[in-house]
């Protein structure tokens, strides 16, 4: 299991909350086993790894004929009178990690399968295990190694990982993975999203080797409630009960030892002393080394404290203002998904200039470079699942999957000390089955992860005409730490009143914040500041300007996030001059220019 503290959660929960906890967990997990894939390593990237990624030959399958056809044989014809309808040499090449749809013209739209196919050698290690390791796949994929299918996944913004020991051979594997974006009506996100539906194996693929007996997984943090207490959970994979672990921070001069009980679990708590906490304004992280007499990994690890009070969100004791900013993970001028450091690099520094304390990664995980870079630069970050509209809440595969994807974001990123936020949802309505749903999810992360404040965006505030007031009906919002809202005053919705009149008067009691408001504009597309249709950048500063003013009227606020950093590729997006395809809505432009709206949002972030 995932490293998992239901048992400890006994001292602190009702029996009641707890059978409404596993009883979910428990069906998930048989389903993870069903698909093949396994239990995370964390910090693949602090791993002995050989990187797969590179050319891989590819085959377009719109008919879906390949697995029919076993193609993932890779047969080639022996007796004169064989032949093979299909081949993996002389054919497509794709670069991996990237999405198709940038790769060749024809592939721009495509939605179906595609096959990758490679070979590679695995020079032989005794006494280590395998794994296969994959970033992302978008959406689902079967992975075949040496003619065999050996796992399968859904959910193209998690990663996953299939155990291949035993499996591969020194030299001379094939493997081949069938890769579908198809969009269908169960899954997440469903069948229709306001960004590009990229395909492919979009993220790093590795080969991960670790002794027969290894560090799988570790918690370690900052205590609750505590600026100087240290938790640490650090599970083994095949080593006896009783085999001791030890946890090692140089600056600190710490070095702790225990021993893993039956489920190859050991728990730690320590002080320490001298502990410079992790911040936007410091972002301190502390080289740290867990070990045993076989293994040893170690990364940069940050300690803070995050929490609510009243309607503050508290880091380190201090009330915090968000100054966020969300992108989607794509470059807008190579039209294609980000992948990289350097794409990471480009999308923070970015968010830097603009004076940010926050991303809020829209509307998936992102990838790991964005996550370790945001870390590293001092950014909070709110990481989501894509459950975003139109999401089928009353089907329980649905519902499996979605835990199974929010599981995997958290065992990947429980170490992070930036991720202040997991998000649940994006933009729901009300109704029994999405309660229900929701309430699985959150009750997934705090399974893994009961530090982090859970969140979700809502777009339910309205007007109300008699009280002059905006107000909002969701019960739901009892259930979160903090409430978001999605609000377009001055785009979607026109202003019903003057923004130094709208006042606000929702979710009182807890903090509130603006997770996404905005309008589109063209870049250098000049017009009237008063008239939307105009795509002016003149309209859409004039509207951040009004937005910015009603803001001072919501006494709960701590904290926004304008929609969005980036012009975004859209299929949403019909306009022929104006979008073509893009959604406008960015401050900066899809070649990177930066549009009036920037200007003002800057200074904004400057005063608070
Ligand atoms: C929203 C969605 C976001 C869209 C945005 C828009 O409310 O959360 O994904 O892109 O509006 O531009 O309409």
């Amino acid at each position: 299991a995932p490293v998992c503290r239901i048992p400890k959660l006994r001292n602190t929960m009702k029996m009641k909350t707890l059978t409404k906890l596993i009883m979910p967990l428990a069906l998930s997990l048989l389903t993870t086993a069903d698909l093949g894939a396994q239990e995370l390593i964390a910090n693949v990237y602090g791993r002995e790894t050989q990187s797969l990624n590179g050319k891989w030959d590819a085959i377009v399958d719109l008919y879906d004929q390949g697995r029919k056809n076993k193609i993932y044989l890779n047969r080639k014809p022996e007796g004169k009178t064989d032949f093979y309808e299909y081949s993996f040499e002389n054919g497509l090449r794709l670069d991996v990690p990237s999405d198709w749809n940038s790769q060749t013209p024809e592939l721009k739209y495509y939605e179906g399968t595609v096959w990758y196919a490679r070979r590679f050698d695995a020079p032989k290690q005794e006494g280590q295990r395998q794994f296969l390791h994959f970033g992302a796949v978008s959406y689902r994929c079967r992975v075949y190694l040496n003619g065999e299918e050996i796992g399968s996944h859904e959910g193209g913004f998690t990663p996953f990982q299939i155990e291949v020991t035993g499996k591969v051979k020194p030299s001379g594997n094939f493997l081949a993975v069938e890769v579908n974006n198809t969009r269908t009506p169960d899954a997440i996100p469903a069948m229709a999203f306001d960004w590009w539906n990229y395909g492919g194996i979009t993220r790093d693929v590795s080969l991960v080797s670790v002794p027969d007996a290894f560090i799988e997984d570790y918690f370690i943090r900052l205590g609750k409630d505590s600026a100087d207490r240290i938790d640490a959970d650090i599970r083994l994979s095949g080593a006896t009960p009783g085999t001791a672990v030890e946890i090692e921070i140089p600056e600190l001069k710490v070095r702790k030892t225990a021993v893993t009980d039956e489920r190859g679990t050991a728990t730690m708590s320590f002080n320490v002393k001298k502990l410079d906490r992790w911040s936007p304004a410091a972002p301190k992280l502390y080289r740290v080394i867990v070990s045993t007499g076989r293994d040893r990994v170690e990364e940069s690890i940050g300690f803070r404290n995050i929490r609510v009070e009243g309607e503050e969100i508290v880091l380190n004791g201090a009330p915090l203002f968000l100054k966020s900013i969300s992108f989607h993970e794509e470059i807008p001028q190579r039209m294609g998904r980000a992948h990289s450091e350097a794409d990471a690099v480009m999308l923070l520094s970015e968010a830097k200039a603009l004076g940010c304390n926050m991303i809020r990664l829209a509307h998936y995980p992102q990838n790991e470079y964005i996550v370790r870079l945001a870390e590293k630069m001092g950014f909070l970050l709110w990481e989501e699942i894509p459950i975003w509209q139109g999401i089928d809440f009353g089907n329980d595969r649905t519902r499996e999957k979605a835990g199974r994807m929010i599981k995997e974001m958290v065992i990947r990123d429980k170490n992070r000390c930036a991720l202040a936020f997991w998000g649940v949802a994006n933009e729901t309505q009300p109704s029994e089955a999405r309660n229900a749903f929701l309430r699985y999810l959150i009750s997934c992360c705090r399974s893994i992860d009961d530090t982090r404040l859970i969140v979700a965006a809502f777009d339910l505030v309205r007007f109300d005409r008699e009280r002059q007031l905006f107000v909002m009906n969701d019960p739901f919002i009892e259930e979160l730490d903090v409430v978001a809202i999605n609000k377009y005053m001055g785009w979607y919705h026109p202003w019903p009143l003057t923004p130094d009149k709208a006042v606000w008067d929702v979710a009182r009691g807890k903090p509130l914040i603006i997770s996404e408001f905005g309008g589109e504009a063209l870049y250098g597309q000049h017009g009237p500041a008063d008239v939307a249709s105009s795509w002016s950048e003149e309209y859409q500063a004039a509207l951040y300007a009004d937005n910015l003013r009603m803001f001072e009227n919501i006494p709960n606020l701590r904290g926004v996030s304008p929609w969005i950093l980036f012009d975004f590729r859209s299929p949403f997006r019909f306009h022929p001059t104006n979008q073509d395809g893009w959604n406008r809505k960015g401050l900066v432009s899809d070649q990177g220019y930066r549009k009036k709206a920037w200007y003002l949002m800057k200074e904004y972030y400057d005063k608070h």
